[in-house]
């Protein structure tokens, strides 16, 4: 009968909403899906960054998360003004890509010859 079926789907709803995002430990939990086309998440690790090559609109964000044990930051070469950010082990942070449309070489300002990037603004 349908009873029995709105029984189950109600049990399931109720399963959703009790997990909810908890199995997102912290952190920036909020970008899951990708679909969002406001910013893109890059991992700064020891010593590389992951993605290596990152598109975003102007003004929109760039995620970096430091999963090494040394702290990196996210620059852009020639806009260093605009965007630097340093990013400490274990941390998260937003940064704004405010500089024109182009293509730009990214890269950590304490570990250069060995963590850079191509990031195309549009
Ligand atoms: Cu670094």
């Amino acid at each position: 009968m349908g009873w029995r079926k709105m029984l189950a789907a109600g049990a399931v709803i109720v399963a959703m909403v009790a997990t909810g995002c908890g199995g997102d430990d912290g952190g920036n939990g909020g970008d899951t899906g990708d679909g969002g086309g406001s910013g893109v998440t890059v991992t700064a690790a020891d010593f590389s960054f992951d993605p290596t090559e990152l598109s975003v609109s102007s003004g929109d964000t760039v995620t970096v998360t430091n999963d090494g044990a040394a702290s990196h930051t996210f620059t852009i070469e020639e806009h260093e003004d605009a965007v630097d950010e340093e990013v400490a082990p274990g941390d998260t942070a937003d940064v704004t890509i405010d500089v024109p449309a182009g293509e730009y070489e990214f890269y950590c300002e304490f570990h250069p010859d060995q963590m850079t990037g191509t990031l195309t603004v549009s």
